[in-house]
Parts: structure tokens; sequence; C-alpha cells
């Protein structure tokens, strides 16, 4: 299964007119801060460091586009659920995503990253929402499972899977740590970004 050794930053955008230009295939991580994000797009891609792990997380409100290959990216959404964050910042956060969603066209997927003792909140799902009512798809990866036993992350695959309940979001178990899941997730990414 291919990696992806010449993944490269392009550009971060804090207001609209900042995006990458609209072209090719691109696709979206999402999640709440400290979910795993970061370390989800550096384990998937094998690039330490491509997209920072922090450990101040809700700091950055930055969309953070990388590329892959000619013409196909991913991207780092900011994340949240950060409490602490003025509403202000929140506001700021909202209308920046609802215009990443509704302008963009070369976005296909979106990888939404849950923490696997947390599972599936509102935010969450309403970025599901987002997604499949623009007729895109979703995968959810239930990040950090090596936090679980074996039985408790059956079943938050199986409540998952069973929340999301929709033809178009697949859910699989995954850790960046322990190097679980990697090969399903870089599996999609190729078939989203069309190899
Ligand atoms: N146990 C465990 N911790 C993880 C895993 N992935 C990330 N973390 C930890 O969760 C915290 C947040 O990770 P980060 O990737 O920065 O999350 P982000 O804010 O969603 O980008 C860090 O302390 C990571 O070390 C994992 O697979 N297993
Ligand atoms: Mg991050």
């Amino acid at each position: 299964m291919s990696t992806y050794p010449n993944a490269r930053f392009v550009t971060s955008a804090a207001e609209a007119h900042q995006l990458a230009p609209d072209t090719g295939r691109e696709i979206a991580f999402a999640g709440r801060s400290n979910s795993g994000k970061s370390s989800a797009i550096n384990a998937i891609t094998q690039r330490a460091g491509l997209a920072r792990v922090s450990r101040t997380p809700g700091r950055t409100q930055l969309i953070n586009f990388f590329e892959l290959g000619p013409e196909r990216r991913l991207v780092d959404l900011p994340g949240y659920g950060f409490a602490k964050v003025p509403e202000m910042v929140r506001a700021r956060w909202l209308e920046l995503m609802e215009h990443y969603f509704n302008v963009r066209e070369s976005l296909v997927g979106l990888v939404l990253i849950v923490d696997s003792r947390r599972g599936l909140g509102a935010q969450d799902a309403a970025m599901l929402e987002w997604m499949l009512a623009r007729g895109r798809r979703a995968h959810v990866l239930l990040s950090k499972s090596d936090k679980l036993n074996r039985s408790d992350s059956l079943a938050v695959l199986r409540q998952t899977r069973a929340a999301c309940n929709d033809a178009a979001v697949t859910v699989q178990l995954f850790s960046a740590h322990a190097r679980k899941g990697l090969e399903e997730a870089r599996a999609l990414l190729e078939e989203w970004l069309g190899g």
C-alpha cells in the first residue's frame, strides 16, 4: 500500500479568500480539538511532523492544505469543541467551515476523527451532515483505539456504525500510536483520490 514520501505543506487559510486553488481532488480531515487529527494525518502519510501534533488544542483556526501528489490534497480543518474558545472565534470557525463546504468542488470526502473513548458527538454529527447533504462521502476514524480493550473497541465500532446509518458513511477503528488501521485508511484515500 502506497505511502506519501513527497507529501508537502502547501498553504494555510485563515479566511475564505486564502483557500488553495480548487482543482483536482482533496479530502478533508475534521474532528474535535485533541481528537488525534494531526497524529492521524502524520501516521497515514507516514510523514512525522507533516501536520503538527499539538499540546495546546484549540489555538489554530487555520485550514491547512497538504499536497500528496499533483492535484491530490489532504486538508486539515481547524478543530472544534474546545471549551475555552471565545464566542467570536467560534462564530468565525463556523463561517469559514460553511464557506469551505459550500464552495469546494474538489472536496471528494471527509475523514472524521472521533476519539474512540468519547464516541460520536453532536458537532461530529453536524460535520457528517454537511458532507452528506452535499452528496459526498465520509469515513469515521475511531482514534486512540489503543486506549480501549478489544470488546470496548468493538462495542464503540458497532454503536458508531449504527449512529451513522447512511450508505455514504464508513467507520473503522484507528490508532496512530499503535499503528492500527493505517492500511484501511490509506486504501480509502487512494480510492477517493482516484489512484
Ligand atoms: N493513546 C493515543 N494517543 C493519541 C493517539 N493519537 C493522538 N494521541 C494523543 O492525543 C493528543 C492530541 O493529538 P493531536 O494529533 O495533536 O490531535 P488534534 O488536536 O486532533 O490534531 C496528543 O497528546 C497525542 O499524543 C493514539 O493513537 N493513541
Ligand atoms: Mg491538530
